[in-house]
């Protein structure tokens, strides 16, 4: 009996090893790394155990359901966010749902730094005066935020502080923020989800209690490493719209160039000029700006002029192929290289 029993569960292990092992999905729900009544009175063990066990759980289980299968599979999730607009909704709300509820458990805490210190406490107080206006700036956004979204504390491309709230899951990292752009290191949930079954529609009187269990030393170090992190530059790049836009044209007459189809170099080697002399009149990021990107600039409006004027003259596609390859390969210097994003 003895014997056979442990046959029994060495096979169940085994089983739901291999079933784990085969439905392993990219992206986890880490630990939240304190009970769900830690932020009593504040937060409620109710609230705190559906929010994360019910609501974080099926972004998580939708995002790996939208990913399966696909290339974003692979895709680190800060990189699926930065072109959230364009990977479409699943990816975008679900997503950022991870995203965001991951960084709000880490910076909720029931006995962490009451205050800001160090490098983060004098950057607020440079650009917000203090701790105080910094938190009734973040309250005003998330108490105008009309329908659910989030209030964030970001930082920027030229590594300032800013205060932007965004509607659903969206968060400052993603295309979708315009001019909000940046890495968040504060996040506060104005969804209902997160306050209605304690504050039921006060939103105001939960927004004055969270402020009681934010870890301002998680917050310190989510700052710390914004500041270092690469991403900043990939979102730098990703609000450059006038090099977006110029892309755009290039990859849809290239690509089908490389499959012998001129149609649509032919249609649009005006509009192509015309985004360069855009692209090069624009406002070139901070971390951008170098010799080698203004000739570069130079080039393409000289190349995109060229080609234009081959295909006004109605040259041979073999021309307006080397005039075209020519062009994409100056852009590289710009843009980094080629990617399978179009
Ligand atoms: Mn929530």
């Amino acid at each position: 009996m003895n014997i056979k029993f442990s046959f029994f569960t060495i096979c169940i292990v085994l089983v739901s090893f291999i079933t784990t092992e085969s439905i392993a999905q990219p992206f986890s729900l880490s630990p939240l790394g304190y009970s769900y009544d830690a932020l009593e009175p504040y937060i409620d063990a109710q609230t705190m155990e559906i929010h994360y066990s019910k609501h974080h759980q099926a972004y998580l289980n939708n995002l790996n359901k939208a990913v399966a299968g696909t290339k974003a599979e692979k895709v680190p999730l800060e990189e699926l966010l930065v072109a959230a607009e364009k990977r479409g909704n699943a990816i975008r709300n679900n997503g950022g749902g991870h995203y965001n509820h991951t960084l709000f458990w880490n910076i909720l805490s029931p006995a962490g730094n009451k205050l800001p210190e160090g490098k983060l406490a004098s950057d607020i107080a440079t650009t917000f005066m203090s701790l105080d206006s910094l938190k009734k700036l973040m309250n005003a956004g998330a108490a105008t935020r009309f329908g659910s979204g989030w209030v964030w504390l970001y930082v920027t491309p030229e590594k300032k502080l800013a205060v932007a709230s965004t509607p659903n899951q969206d968060n400052p990292i993603m295309d979708a923020a315009k001019e909000n752009r940046g890495i968040p290191i504060l996040g506060i949930d104005v969804w209902e989800h997160a306050y209605y079954l304690k504050y039921q529609n006060k939103r105001g009187d939960y927004l004055g209690a969270i402020w009681n269990v934010i870890d301002w030393k998680k917050v310190g170090q989510n700052y710390e490493s914004a500041l270092k992190s690469p991403l900043l530059k990939v979102i730098e790049k990703d609000a450059w719209q006038a090099l977006k836009d110029f892309h755009m044209v290039m990859a849809q007459t290239f690509h089908p160039v490389e499959e012998g189809n001129y149609k649509p170099i032919r249609e649009r080697s005006g509009e192509m000029l015309d985004k360069a002399k855009l692209l090069s009149n624009s406002k070139v990021p901070a971390s951008f700006q170098s010799p080698e990107i203004t000739k570069a600039l130079n080039d393409l409006v000289d190349g995109s002029a060229k080609l234009d004027k081959l295909v006004t003259k109605k040259a041979k596609d073999e021309k307006i192929k080397e005039s075209l390859t020519k062009l994409h390969d100056t852009f590289p210097i710009i843009q980094g290289l080629c990617s399978d994003e179009h």
